[in-house]
């Protein structure tokens, strides 16, 4: 899954091309180079950044669905509002990717079950419940969702989960998943994803991927976004720039995906597809080699 951010900083380069212009041309080179889904984002949840307006982020996310979709491209649109992730399906886009795994916005649950899309149920704790969100507007006044998505994003771990985090994102989305199947979704159409770097710290992100063998026991498709994301950094020299963890991230993509994962969400395509003809490859090897040698 090649990432497609649409926003406005992501895509600034003096006006050479319009946004979508830019965005429909970046995303023919993931294909290009192996990726199978384009996911199209058009709000940013990096620590630090700001919400975006629906209407807005429809703006921005909607011409690059429409036209990737009719030229046949499996499109997922990276959003947590409801409205949003109608108006992509009705575009052409096949996968709904909610990073508050439905939680932030409480209309999700019924348009992904009334679309019949797939959707990426992503692990994000604690903070994007309707309940906790309307007590911290209250309690603050001028505290915003920004944020308070500032604040879930880069705050540390629960003490509680610091033992088992993998077996606790593992519970916490059979429950999500159980939700949202109440609430009339496909469980046949749910993929679930463990939300790296989402309200975890490093040491954390290496347990919920370690875990990912028993997460994907709950028999749901497993969806990893770990790319170039601030653990992986950390493995590198101080002050290295973010492209510098793509050969991490697709070290990663390969880890993840002989975990059984279903999907990594990466930036730099290129390496993570070399990387995983690498191990089939190896496994091909391994697999003609044997009878060979037993022979
Ligand atoms: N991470 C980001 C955005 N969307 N979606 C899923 N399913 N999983 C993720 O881990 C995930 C996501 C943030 O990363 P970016 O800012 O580099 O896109």
């Amino acid at each position: 899954m090649g990432i497609l951010n649409v926003t406005p900083d992501s895509f600034s380069d003096g006006g050479r091309f319009t946004e979508v212009d830019r965005a429909l041309a970046h995303a023919r080179e993931l294909l290009a180079v192996g990726a199978d889904v384009i996911d199209v984002g058009g709000e940013s949840t990096r620590p630090g950044s700001v919400r975006v307006d629906p209407v807005e982020e429809r703006r921005r996310v909607l011409p690059v669905v429409r036209q990737l979709a009719s030229e046949g491209v499996r499109v997922s649109v990276d959003t947590m509002n409801a409205a949003t992730a109608a108006a992509a399906v009705e575009a052409g886009a096949e996968i709904v990717n909610d990073v508050s795994g439905g939680l932030a916005d409480r209309q999700m649950a019924r348009v992904v079950a009334e679309t019949g899309a797939t959707f990426v149920a992503m692990h994000w704790r604690g903070h994007l419940g309707p309940g906790r969100l309307g007590a911290a507007h209250v309690g603050t006044g001028h505290l915003g969702l920004e944020r308070l998505l500032d604040v879930g994003r880069g705050a540390g771990p629960d003490d509680e989960a610091l033992g088992d985090m993998a077996g606790l994102v593992r519970d916490e989305l059979e429950a999500r998943v159980a939700d949202l199947v109440a609430q009339g979704v496909d469980p046949a159409r749910v993929v679930v994803d463990p939300g790296v770097g989402f309200s975890k710290d490093a040491a954390q992100n290496w347990q919920v991927l370690a875990g990912l063998p028993e997460l994907a026991r709950l028999g749901f498709p497993v969806l990893v976004g770990a790319s170039r994301k601030r653990f992986l950094g950390e493995l590198l020299p101080d002050g290295a720039p973010a492209e510098q963890r793509d050969p991490a991230t697709a070290v990663v993509s390969v880890l993840a995906a002989q975990a059984g994962a279903w999907a990594v969400r990466v930036h730099d395509v290129a390496a993570t597809r070399t990387a995983l003809d690498v191990w089939r490859a190896w496994e091909r090897g391994s697999a003609s080699g044997r009878p060979a040698r037993h022979a």
